[in-house]
C-alpha cells in the first residue's frame, strides 16, 4: 500500500466515515408512504412514543384510562409536561425526541409546543420523509408488515406503486403465537385451516405465507417469540416452524427472523408500552442453526444477559446473523458494549444496529446517537491495528463500514448456505 492513514488521524477517518456512509435500516415500523397515515410522523407522534409512554406513567397519577381516552395532542401535552417541563428529559428516548428536533433546525429553547406543532403542519409526508432519510443518511427501510392488520391489508390488496426505499417483511406473529386463534381468521379470509394443525391446514397456511411474500416482494419473515420459546417442541409454535415456516424460506432462498425474549404484557393498562424482558433459552436457537442448515436466521436478543452467548453461537453457525440493538438494549451504555463485544467476537460479519423506528423523525436520532457509538468503538479498534502495525486505508475502512450498515446482511440473506 502506498501511503496509509497516519495513527493520529486514524480515529478521525474513521468517524468521518461512519457519519457519512448510507445506511440499510433493517428493521422499522415504518411503512411505504402509499399507506397513508399508518406512515407516523411530526411531534405528537414523537411524544407519544410507547417508550415515552412507559416513562411518563412513572410520574402520572391519573388512571390508564384516562390517558387513553384522551386525543393524541392531549396524550402528548401531559407526556410533554411530565418529562420535558417538569424534569429534565435525560432518558434516551427524552433526549432522542431533542436530537431530532435539534437536527431539524427547530429551537426548543422556549419550550413551546404550539410552535413546534405549527411547524410541522406545514410538511407533507412525501416531503418529509425524504429529508427525514436524508438527515439520517438512511438508503433504504424495511417495513413491519402484517397482512392480520385490518389497516395495512387492504392496501396491499388493492396495490399501489412502491416507493422503493422501502422494502416489506412478512411479519407472522398471529400464526405462530396462537395458532388456534388465528387459523379461524385465516379460514375467514379464504383459507382452509382448522384449530387442530393438520396436514390440510399445513399446505393453506403454506399457501398463505406464498400469497404474501410475493403480494410483499418480502424480503424476510419475521417472529418475535417469549423468553421461554423452546425447539424442537410438542407444540403448534415448534411444529408450525418446522412444517411451515422453514420450508417456505427455504423454497425462496428467505431468512427467518427471530426476536427472542419478549415477555408480552407484562401490565397490559400500558397497551403497547406494557411489555417486558425475559432472558432466552438460546438452546432452542442453537437447535435451528444445527438442524437447519439451509435455512438462514437473522436474530436479535431482547436480554442483555443473552447477547455473549449469541455472538458464541454465531461464531459456531454461518447460517446465524446477528443484528440490531433492540428496544431495552438500545441504549448507549448497552449499545457500546453490545458493538464491542460483536466485532471483537465476530468482526465484520454482523449488523450492528437497526432502528425500529415507529415514527418516522425518530430515525434521526435513533442513528444519530447509534452512529456516534458505533465510530467511537470502531475508532478504537482500528486505532489499536494502527498500533500494531497495520497500514489502514481509507477505502479499506469504507469498505468495512459499508458491511456493517448494510453490506454483511445483503451478503447474508443472498448466500446460500
Ligand atoms: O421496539 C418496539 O417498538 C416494540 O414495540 C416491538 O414492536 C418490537 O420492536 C417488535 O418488532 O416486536
Ligand atoms: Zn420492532
Amino acid at each position: 500500500m502506498k501511503s496509509g492513514i497516519p495513527p493520529a488521524k486514524v480515529s478521525e477517518t474513521v468517524r468521518d466515515i461512519v457519519a457519512r456512509t448510507p445506511i440499510r435500516d433493517i428493521h422499522t415500523h415504518l411503512y411505504d408512504p402509499a399507506f397513508g397515515p399508518l406512515l407516523l410522523w411530526g411531534i405528537d407522534e414523537l411524544l407519544t412514543y410507547h417508550y415515552l409512554v412507559a416513562e411518563a406513567f412513572r410520574y402520572f397519577d391519573m388512571p390508564y384510562e384516562k390517558f387513553w381516552a384522551a386525543p393524541k395532542t392531549q396524550q402528548a401535552d401531559w407526556i410533554w409536561d411530565q418529562l420535558f417541563i417538569q424534569r429534565s428529559p435525560i432518558s434516551e428516548s427524552c433526549r432522542g425526541v431533542l436530537t431530532t428536533l435539534n437536527r431539524l433546525a427547530l429551537d426548543v429553547r422556549k419550550r413551546d409546543l404550539p410552535k413546534l406543532r405549527a411547524w410541522f403542519a406545514k410538511h407533507t409526508a412525501a416531503d418529509y420523509t425524504t429529508r427525514c432519510m436524508e438527515l439520517a443518511g438512511v438508503e433504504s427501510i424495511c417495513m413491519t408488515n402484517s397482512p392480520f392488520d385490518d389497516l395495512e391489508r387492504p392496501v396491499w390488496k388493492k396495490g399501489f406503486t412502491r416507493d422503493d426505499r422501502f422494502e416489506a417483511a412478512l411479519r407472522i406473529d398471529p400464526v405462530l403465537v396462537d395458532w388456534k386463534k388465528t387459523s379461524k381468521s385465516l379460514a375467514a379470509i379464504g383459507y382452509k385451516t382448522s384449530p387442530t394443525l393438520n396436514a390440510k391446514s399445513i399446505a393453506e397456511v403454506r399457501r398463505f405465507f406464498e400469497d404474501w411474500t410475493k403480494r410483499m416482494n418480502a424480503r424476510y419473515v419475521m417472529v418475535s417469540l417469549t423468553p421461554d420459546f423452546d425447539f424442537p417442541a410438542d407444540h403448534d409454535c415448534a411444529r408450525l416452524i418446522e412444517q411451515a415456516v422453514l420450508p417456505h424460506c427455504r423454497d425462496h432462498g428467505l431468512p427467518f427472523a427471530l426476536m427472542l425474549g419478549v415477555k408480552r404484557q407484562v401490565n397490559p393498562a400500558l397497551r403497547l408500552a406494557g411489555d417486558g424482558v425475559g432472558r432466552s433459552d438460546l438452546q432452542a436457537l442453537q437447535n435451528l442453526c444445527a438442524a437447519y442448515p439451509e435455512n438462514k436466521f437473522l436474530v436479535t436478543v431482547l436480554s442483555r444477559e443473552n447477547q455473549h452467548e449469541l455472538c458464541v453461537l454465531a461464531r459456531k453457525f454461518r447460517n446465524l446473523h446477528v443484528f440490531g440493538c433492540w428496544w431495552f438494549t438500545n441504549i448507549p451504555q448497552v449499545i457500546d458494549e453490545m458493538t464491542r463485544l460483536r466485532l471483537e467476537l465476530l468482526g465484520l460479519s454482523v449488523t450492528p444496529q437497526h432502528s425500529d423506528a415507529r415514527v418516522l423523525d425518530q430515525i434521526i436520532y435513533k442513528w444519530d446517537h447509534s452512529r456516534q457509538i458505533i465510530g467511537q468503538v470502531l475508532a478504537e479498534k482500528y486505532e489499536q491495528l494502527a498500533a500494531s502495525g497495520w497500514q489502514l486505508s481509507r477505502s479499506e475502512i469504507e469498505r468495512d463500514v459499508k458491511s456493517l450498515f448494510g453490506g454483511e446482511f445483503n451478503r447474508f440473506c443472498g448466500q446460500c448456505s
